[in-house]
């Protein structure tokens, strides 16, 4: 088949589309060599800024907090460009990732490369905990600092005539342990544009919300190409001192705005800071990601995402669309095996790193989760802590019909006694 044809049957295998991404019928040049266990590694391409809150030292009469909210948010806009844009910069376009199958596991490290700071050595642990429906959980470390970043994430999508619309279910949870203060992050809801254009990229759309243990809160609000703006990837952020502050724009303590792909400006109070008076917040354009070191394939454990999948990405990598079918078919068929054996013996797969809570435990008077960050946060931020779409808060009429209220966490002691797979 020509590029155009097999075009044309994946638009009508997306016309018919059932709501499973793992059922759409992509020709060769949409699918990336990359698994989505990966994408966790985007979190922490800033690894300095990441760290950042841990050297900062107060200023004038800010309180302190204050700074390391804004350094947080800083934070978190550097990392939507490796996020949602990075497959543009090194595949061309935004692609299909690889499924990835239960167990699949993917590790690496960032080295210290700053001048001036004593960083450490930062490590990232992903683990695809769940295939149907497919979820990554992930926790980045940073022992020196003592500072954990662990969430998960899992999409829901549906299409509409131009473009397949994507929720995002999942959280972040960050901890400065020395400082004692933590933030959770909210996802954002997004859309695959340029589909019928051959050329699909991410546009984010609605809000993200940043809460500190401080009480500080942090709304990104996301505007795309065509908006009031015009420009791709833009936002809009406001840094409040508590979550009801925000109801009134005007109470905001800085606001933040500019493109996150590229370049953002800040300016204190609640008026829109001006790019050419105000100060730099973020240039994406001159803060060059740092990418994680992974070990070479013949170093890795089975589990492990580039070695499982090597002969797919291979394929995929001349196109051959034939040896794409039957690699992946081995793969899947070797699933298969799996799940039918436990099915016989009646057990599970035994995730790693990573354990499902259940929060329902708190509503009944269950002490075990009193100072559980997630619940604090999200009661400060008005966030509804069941299993509905990241960022929707506690009073949504969409919760109504949810009842289940668990989440992936990171264990680390499963990390700890860890003995086969090295970072
Ligand atoms: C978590 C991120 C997520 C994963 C990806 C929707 C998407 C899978 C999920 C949400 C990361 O932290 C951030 C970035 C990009 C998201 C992906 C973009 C995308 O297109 C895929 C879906 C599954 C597809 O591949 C659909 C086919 C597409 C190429 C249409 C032509």
């Amino acid at each position: 088949m020509t590029s155009a044809a097999t075009w044309t049957s994946f638009i009508k295998s997306i016309a018919s589309y059932n709501g499973d991404l793992s059922s759409l019928t992509a020709p060769p040049f949409i699918l990336s060599p990359t698994s989505l266990v990966e994408y966790s590694q985007y979190w922490s391409e800033h690894v300095d800024l990441l760290l950042e809150p841990n050297f900062i030292k107060k200023i004038d009469n800010e309180p302190i907090e204050l700074t390391r909210m804004i350094a947080v948010t800083k934070w978190f806009i550097s990392t939507l460009k490796s996020q949602y844009c990075s497959r543009n910069e090194t595949l061309g376009g935004e692609k299909k990732p690889l499924n990835p199958f239960l167990g699949e596991i993917f590790v690496g490290k960032w080295d210290d490369n700053s001048i001036n700071k004593n960083l450490g050595e930062t490590i990232l642990i992903s683990e695809q905990v769940s295939h149907h429906p497919p979820i990554t959980a992930y926790a980045v470390e940073n022992k020196l600092n003592n500072t954990i970043l662990e969430g998960y994430n899992g999409v829901r999508a549906s299409m509409s005539s131009t473009a397949l619309n994507v929720k995002q279910f999942g959280h972040a949870l960050l901890e400065f342990r020395n400082l004692n203060e933590n933030y959770l992050i909210t996802l954002p809801p997004l859309h695959i544009e340029g589909i019928l254009a051959f050329s699909p990229f991410v546009e984010l759309e609605q809000k993200s919300i940043i809460q500190s243990s401080a009480g500080y809160y942090t709304i990104i609000e996301y505007t795309g190409r065509g908006y009031f703006s015009g420009k791709k990837n833009s936002f809009k952020a406001r840094i409040f001192k508590n979550f009801n502050d925000s109801k009134k724009k005007e109470n905001a303590l800085y606001t933040i705005s500019g493109q996150w792909s590229e370049k953002s400006t800040i300016s204190k109070g609640s008026s829109t800071p001006s790019s050419s008076k105000d100060e730099i917040f973020f240039d994406a354009l001159n803060n060059k990601p740092q990418h994680l070191t992974v070990k070479s394939i013949d170093d890795q454990h089975p589990l492990e995402s580039r070695k499982a999948w090597l002969n797919v990405a291979n394929a995929i990598r001349i196109g051959d669309y034939d040896l794409i079918h039957s690699e992946k078919s081995k793969l899947e068929n070797n699933q298969r095996d799996l799940r039918k054996i436990e099915e016989k013996n009646n057990s599970k797969w035994s995730r790693r790193w990573f354990d499902e809570i259940d929060y329902s435990k708190f509503n009944n008077n269950d002490n075990s989760l009193e100072n559980d960050i997630f619940i604090n946060l999200s009661k400060l931020a008005h966030l509804s802590i069941k299993n509905v779409a990241s960022g929707v808060d506690d009073s949504s009429s969409k919760n109504d019909d949810v009842d289940t209220m668990l989440h992936w966490r990171f264990v680390p002691e499963n990390f700890d006694n860890e003995t086969e797979i090295k970072i």
